[in-house]
């Protein structure tokens, strides 16, 4: 799939014009569910692309997934075991069999998740900018648009003068950065001068496999440090929060195998009375209401990057597009699965090239 966005989003790892992903969509009984993947056409975030994940769909997952009789959604995950690593392409083919799952039983995604109704908590996340200027006035736009937290991008260069701009435009707003593993532990010294700004966390500051040295920079710096690219499962976040590498978790399901990934981290975060949040990868309205449903368990105490899908398209896939009222919050889908309407006539014209497999 390919859709534009209406501004290009930079990171530390580079910049992204348009939105290029797969879609699974799983089909029986006459219902489909999606799962949308959150592969990017580049392995500069974590190794996995469109590529690999096409590839393992393809040769190792739809295969194996067509070889089960699962009784519950939940069992895909673990069925996929013996393939290690890959875990955007498992969730995209999780995530499909839990919605298609959902609208069977005519119940919304959360119901199947364990969490529950009404509204969630939106924050955002704002992208490096040319200037500081530009930045000051995304940020006050986002600010005035109601979102209840604000995340900024930093990098080598392009870090503690950001911060302060930002924190002397907007003394109290909940703020936070994310430097992408831009940083190595020879920068404690500066990273330990963000400790001056009241920000609710640094996220994944150091490499995107590490967590020894989080562990050491966490031990200098007051600022809770919250992983991303370091957490690739429940057993990864148990042994971050047991080594003291970082504080928090952000939680993406496609970062961690899917829901039942997503759950599992969820459940070791909560019982080590660790916060989590959910992350987001500039998902169309599938991937973006996938992560509503999720925010809705227990342990998302923190509000995550899920933003209007105005921020990022024209025209989404879903309708009514995901929006966030002006007291920052998200209503949580009452429709069985994902909840929205997805919008074929778009799917289509987004849709670049597809792949049909048939259960044997
Ligand atoms: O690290 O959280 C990240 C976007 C693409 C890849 C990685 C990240 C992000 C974001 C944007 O921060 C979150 C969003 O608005 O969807
Ligand atoms: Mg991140």
């Amino acid at each position: 799939m390919r859709l534009p966005l209406r501004f290009p989003f930079e990171t530390s790892f580079g910049r992204t014009e348009a939105k290029e992903f797969l879609l699974v969509s799983a089909s029986a009984d006459g219902l489909t569910g999606h799962g949308e993947c959150v592969a990017d056409p580049d392995p500069y975030y974590l190794p996995e692309t469109n590529g690999t994940v096409l590839h393992l769909l393809r040769d190792f997952l739809v295969p194996l997934a067509f070889s089960l009789e699962i009784g519950h959604p939940r069992e895909v995950l673990p069925a996929f075991a013996r393939v290690r690593g890959h875990e955007m392409a498992k969730a995209a083919l999780e995530m499909a069999v839990w919605d298609l799952w959902a609208r069977r039983e005519g119940v919304p995604l959360w119901r199947l998740l364990g969490g529950r109704g009404g509204r969630i908590a939106a924050g955002v996340s704002v992208g490096l900018q040319a200037d500081v200027g530009a930045l000051l006035e995304n940020v006050a736009r986002e600010v005035a648009a109601g979102y209840r937290r604000i995340k900024i991008k930093i990098k080598p260069g392009h870090d503690r003068d950001l911060v302060a701009a930002v924190r002397a435009g907007f003394p109290s707003v909940p703020l936070m950065v994310d430097a992408n593993s831009a940083y190595r532990l020879d920068d404690a010294p500066l990273l330990r001068e963000l400790d001056g700004f009241g920000l609710t966390m640094i996220e994944q500051p150091l490499g995107w496999d590490d967590l020894v040295d989080h562990a050491a920079l966490q031990r200098q710096v007051e600022t809770p440090l919250c992983l991303d690219e370091s957490i690739r499962s429940a057993d990864d976040a148990r042994r971050a929060l047991e080594i003291g590498a970082c504080r928090v978790v952000n939680v993406k399901v496609g970062r961690v195998g899917g829901f039942a990934g997503a759950l599992a981290v969820h459940d070791a975060c909560r019982s080590r009375g660790a916060p989590v949040w959910c992350g987001g990868m500039l998902e169309s309205g599938i991937g973006r209401l996938a992560n509503v449903h999720l925010q809705t368990l227990p342990g998302f105490t923190l509000p995550g990057d899920t933003a209007a899908s105005a921020r990022y398209f024209e025209e989404d896939l879903v309708d009514p597009p995901v929006v966030v009222s002006p007291d920052g919050e998200i209503a949580v889908p009452d429709g069985p699965g994902l909840g929205h309407a997805i919008v074929e006539r778009r799917v289509e014209r987004a849709t670049a090239f597809r792949e049909e497999w048939t259960r044997p």
